[in-house]
């Protein structure tokens, strides 16, 4: 391992997929359990570096958030960045029910990964297209997974493993621009701070 960097999250699920992406790239990643602040707007970017900043403050450590949503063209987007408050409220079914009878079924998943590793402050973001599936599908990853199938696929997030979720997924995209950074300007800085 090359880097630690600390993940402000609540959602274990979203460890495991960073763990997974970023030790391609010797990054460890630590789960922090902080409180992660959720500014009300309709960028995930904006929302994603708030919560950045707020939770380097409380932890004084090089942290990163990430904030993702799922955006349903025939509903205009909804519920984008309402999408963690949509999934506990009316969840899968909800949304399944708001879509019944709607033949444009496109979506897409978008991810905002903001870090705060002094001096530095950084926003990757990711975004996988598909559309909403007629039925809840497979038990794996978690939220939306298994009402959504990305652009060349027949099956849902929902029935594929971490690692096959992780070469199509937003949040993948988005913490593989991370890793890419980290590796080249932030391990480089310190290796030669080492020596
Ligand atoms: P933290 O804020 O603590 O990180 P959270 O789950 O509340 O955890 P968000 O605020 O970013 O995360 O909410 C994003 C919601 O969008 C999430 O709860 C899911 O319902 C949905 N979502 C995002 N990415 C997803 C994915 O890869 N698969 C399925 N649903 C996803």
């Amino acid at each position: 391992v090359v880097l630690r960097v600390y993940f402000a999250t609540s959602n274990e699920n979203k460890v495991r997929e960073a763990s997974h992406v970023l030790k391609r790239y010797n990054i460890e990643v630590v789960s922090l359990p902080v409180k992660k602040l959720e500014l009300q707007s309709s960028s995930l970017s904006e929302i994603s570096l708030y919560a950045a900043r707020y939770a380097y403050v409380k932890a004084r450590l090089p942290v990163f958030v990430e904030d993702s949503g799922l955006f349903i063209e025939a509903l205009r987007g909804f519920p984008g960045p309402y999408s963690s408050f949509v999934f506990k409220t009316i969840g899968v079914n909800g949304i399944l029910k708001l879509m019944s009878g709607i033949s444009n079924r496109k979506a897409w998943f978008e991810s905002a990964v903001a870090i705060v590793f002094p001096p530095y402050e950084k926003v990757f973001v990711g975004r996988v297209h598909g559309k909403i599936a007629e039925q809840a599908r497979g038990s794996s990853g978690f939220g939306f997974d298994p009402i959504f199938i990305p652009d060349g696929e027949s099956r849902t997030f929902g029935e594929m493993s971490l690692e096959e979720k992780s070469k199509l997924s937003h949040r993948a995209l988005a913490l593989a621009k991370l890793g890419e950074w980290l590796e080249t300007t932030v391990a480089r800085i310190k290796l030669k701070h080492a020596k």
